[in-house]
C-alpha cells in the first residue's frame, strides 16, 4: 500500500558508514545515499544533504541545528538518528518545519550498560593505571602495597538517571554487591525499586552519599553541567564518578579542577564536551580512566541500531507512527 506524498522507495541520506549489512539493507529498501568513506560529512555537504532527500540518517557526529534545518528542502520530512541520544538536532526547528525525528532505544541498552560497569570497577580499581605500568615496562613485581585501590562490594552507587540504561546498571551493581541510590525526574513504582534494590533520593543526599556516581541521564537543558563545581563540593574526598551520558552533563573545568585538587577521587569517562578533542589536562591526570565514546559499540548493537533507524523509516513510508518517534515538542 502507498501513502500519498510518501514515496514507497524514499531517498535517504546515510551521513556516516554504517555496518556492512545494515548498509545493504538500506540499499535494498530505498533509494540510499550511503556514506563509504569513514568520515562525517562536512557542512557544505551536510547543507546539499538536507535540501534534496526525504529522509536524513544522520549519527552524533552531525550537527543538525537550526541553521541546517532552515537549509533542508521541502521533501525532507524524517531524520531518522542512529542512535539513542538527540542532543545533536534541533528538536525544536525541526518540529517548526514539521520534520518529523526519531532514535535507537532499547538496541544499545546493555552495551552501555556493560561499558559503564567496566568504568565502575576499572576506576576504584586503577585498571587503566595497571595498565599504563606494564605496557609502560615500569612494573618491578607484586608487593603488598602495589596498585592498592578501593573495593566495590558493599559501597553505595549513585545513579542519575534511572532510565532503561540507569536500570540495567542497577541490575548490575546487585550482582556486585553494591548498594544503588537513584535521582530521576521521576521516581519509578515501588516494585521496580525493589526488583532493583535501589532507593529514590534527592540529589544532594546523592552526591553526598555516593562512593560512586554514574550518570546515566540524557543531555538536556535540564542536565545541562547537572554535575558543577558545587555538586563536585558535595561529593566525598575518596568517591568516584562516571560518565556514559554526554560530555556536556558534567562542567569539565569543575572536574578536572576537583581531580586536580583531589576533592574526589577520580573518574571514569567515556564522553567530552567536544569530542573528539579530550582536554589535555584530563589525559595527564592518572586518577582518570578515559574511553574513546564507545559505550554502545559492540556489532551486535550497531546492527540493532540499524535495524531500528531501518524500522522508524519504513513505518513512516507506511504511513504509521514511526515506533521511535521523538515526542519532545510534538503535540
Ligand atoms: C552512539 C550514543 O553510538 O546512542 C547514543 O546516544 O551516545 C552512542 O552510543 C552514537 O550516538 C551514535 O550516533
Amino acid at each position: 500500500m502507498t501513502v500519498p506524498d510518501r514515496p514507497a522507495r524514499p531517498k535517504i541520506i546515510v551521513t556516516r558508514e554504517l555496518t556492512d549489512g545494515v548498509m545493504q539493507r538500506m540499499d535494498e529498501l530505498f533509494e540510499a545515499q550511503l556514506n563509504r568513506e569513514d568520515r562525517a560529512l562536512t557542512r557544505a555537504e551536510l547543507e546539499a544533504a538536507v535540501a534534496d532527500t526525504d529522509v536524513l540518517v544522520p549519527t552524533i557526529t552531525d550537527r543538525i541545528d537550526a541553521d541546517l534545518i532552515a537549509k533542508a528542502g521541502p521533501r525532507l520530512k524524517l531524520i531518522a538518528n542512529f542512535g539513542v541520544g538527540v542532543d545533536h538536532i534541533d528538536l525544536h526547528a525541526a518540529r517548526e518545519r514539521r520534520i518529523l525525528v526519531t532514535n535507537t532505544p532499547g538496541v544499545l541498552t546493555e552495551d552501555t550498560a556493560d561499558m559503564t560497569m567496566a568504568l565502575i570497577l576499572s576506576v576504584p580499581r586503577r585498571l587503566g593505571e595497571g595498565e599504563k605500568l606494564i605496557r609502560g615496562g615500569a612494573w618491578d613485581g607484586w608487593k603488598p602495597s602495589g596498585m592498592l585501590g578501593h573495593r566495590v562490594n558493599g559501597k553505595t552507587l549513585g545513579i542519575v538517571g534511572m532510565g532503561r540504561i540507569g536500570r540495567a546498571v542497577a541490575r548490575r551493581a546487585q550482582g556486585f554487591g553494591i548498594r544503588t541510590i537513584y535521582h530521576n525526574r521521576h521516581r519509578l513504582p515501588e516494585g521496580v525499586e525493589a526488583e532493583l534494590g535501589a532507593r529514590f533520593v534527592d540529589l544532594d543526599t546523592l552526591f553526598s552519599q555516593s562512593d560512586i556516581i554514574s550518570l546515566n541521564c540524557p543531555h538536556t537543558p535540564e542536565t545541562h553541567h547537572l554535575v558543577n563545581a558545587n555538586r563536585l563540593s558535595q561529593m566525598r574526598s575518596d568517591a568516584y564518578l562516571v560518565n556514559t551520558s554526554r560530555g556536556e552533563v558534567i562542567d569539565e573545568d569543575a572536574l578536572i579542577a576537583a581531580l586536580q585538587s583531589g576533592q574526589i577521587a577520580g573518574a571514569g569517562l567515556d564522553v567530552y564536551v567536544n569530542e573528539p578533542h579530550v582536554d589535555a589536562r584530563l589525559l595527564d591526570l592518572p586518577n582518570t580512566v578515559l574511553l574513546p565514546h564507545m559505550g554502545s559499540a559492540t556489532y551486535e548493537g550497531r546492527a540493532a541500531m540499524g535495524e531500528r533507524v531501518i524500522a522508524n523509516i519504513r513505518a513512516w513510508v507506511d504511513g504509521i507512527r514511526p515506533p521511535d518517534q521523538v515526542l519532545e515538542g510534538w503535540d
